[in-house]
């Protein structure tokens, strides 16, 4: 049984602003969306996942914002989603391109081993879209 002076803090807790992430429902990422076939600039974008929820929704999101990041993905039967272009450049089987998925976190860098649609992203990562040769 709570006494009454353990029940009112509580209660405050769950009423204090800055609830833990979870609770808010929005994770914080960035993209990245990078170049190492010509090493043309980094573009930055913010943007966040609900929840335990997938990159590529937050990719959707981003995209609906109008903030200049556009992207196209082909379904795979067996894999899902495969991201083909990002802001109007697509990858080539011919020139053995592609958009690689890499992640940035604490103090290293991780090729996940799912697609977008498969990857939940972690608060404050950095997704690497890193169009690449293969
Ligand atoms: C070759 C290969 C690639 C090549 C495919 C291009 C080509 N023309 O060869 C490239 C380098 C582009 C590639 C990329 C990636 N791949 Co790959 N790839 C393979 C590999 C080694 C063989 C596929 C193959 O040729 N199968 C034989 C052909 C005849 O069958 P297919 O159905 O036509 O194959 C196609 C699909 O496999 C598709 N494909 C390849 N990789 C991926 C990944 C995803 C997420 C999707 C949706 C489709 C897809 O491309 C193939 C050719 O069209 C497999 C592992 C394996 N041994 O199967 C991994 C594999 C399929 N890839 C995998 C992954 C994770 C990726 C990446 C997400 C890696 C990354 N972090 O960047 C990226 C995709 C990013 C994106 N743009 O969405 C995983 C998928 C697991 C999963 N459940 O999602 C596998 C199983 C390897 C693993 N780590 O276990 N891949």
């Amino acid at each position: 049984m709570m006494t009454p002076a353990l029940l009112s803090a509580a209660l405050l807790l769950l009423l204090l602003p800055g609830a833990p992430a979870e609770n808010s429902n929005q994770t914080p990422i960035s993209i990245h969306v990078s170049n190492s076939v010509t090493n043309a600039p980094i573009q930055t974008y913010s943007t966040y996942v609900v929840y335990r929820g997938i990159l590529l929704g937050a990719m959707r999101r981003l995209q609906a914002s109008n903030v200049g990041f556009s992207f196209t993905y082909t379904e795979d039967p067996n894999y899902g989603p495969f991201l083909e272009s990002v802001n109007g450049l697509a990858g080539c089987s011919a020139d053995r391109t592609y958009w690689e998925l890499l992640v940035n976190r604490a103090n290293e860098t991780i090729r996940p081993d799912v697609g977008i649609g498969c990857y939940i992203p972690c608060a404050n990562e950095t997704i690497v879209l890193n169009f690449n040769k293969y």
